[in-house]
């Protein structure tokens, strides 16, 4: 999938918003740069104390956030990073996680930002990480989105404000 065609978001009055992050911990150099990208999208937001929560791997993200959501979160976002192997063990841990954090969302209300990397090899991945020399930078783009998102619903309980053009 190619990143080319994202919305430039503009998002604001969001510092209020409580986030959380949650983060795996397979592939360090790249987990660490979306973790970077997510804490400084936060800090462009205006979000000055989010929680950050760390599980093993990408698998545990959809618990997580399940957990997070029910806490009363307005906006959750999971990062991980899968890599293809030789086995199909890469599709059934995709799947489960790309379906888990979806159905935590439709289930709750509450956004899930999806900053998930699955690549083929870990050049791609880190190309998508954020780190110096990297092409894009998903944590951020993610932390955006899911912020974005709770802004818009947020515009719904209050019915005389037109929502933010940007996430109709
Ligand atoms: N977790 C990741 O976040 N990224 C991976 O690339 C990854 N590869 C795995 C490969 C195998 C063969 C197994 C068994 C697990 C892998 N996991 C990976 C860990 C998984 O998300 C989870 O933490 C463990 O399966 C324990 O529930």
């Amino acid at each position: 999938m190619s990143g080319k065609g994202a919305p430039e978001l503009s998002v604001s009055d969001a510092g209020d918003l409580r986030v959380g992050v949650i983060a795996a911990q397979w592939h360090e150099k790249v987990m660490d740069g979306l973790v970077d990208g997510a804490l400084r999208a936060l800090r462009d937001l205006g979000i000055a104390e989010p929680t950050v929560l760390r599980v093993p791997g990408s698998w545990e993200l959809p618990v997580a956030a399940k957990v997070l959501a029910d806490r009363g979160y307005d906006a959750v976002v999971a990062l991980g990073v899968v890599i293809r192997g030789g086995t199909p063990h890469f599709e059934y841990v995709c799947q489960g996680v790309t379906a888990g954090l979806t159905r935590v969302g439709t289930d709750t209300g509450v956004p899930v930002g999806f900053g998930v990397l699955t690549c083929d090899t870990e050049e791609q991945a880190l190309d998508r990480a954020g780190l110096p020399g990297s092409g894009e930078d998903k944590g951020h783009e993610a932390v955006t989105a899911a912020v974005a998102t709770a802004v818009a619903l947020r515009s719904l309980s209050e019915p005389w404000r037109e929502a933010p053009r940007h996430t109709a």
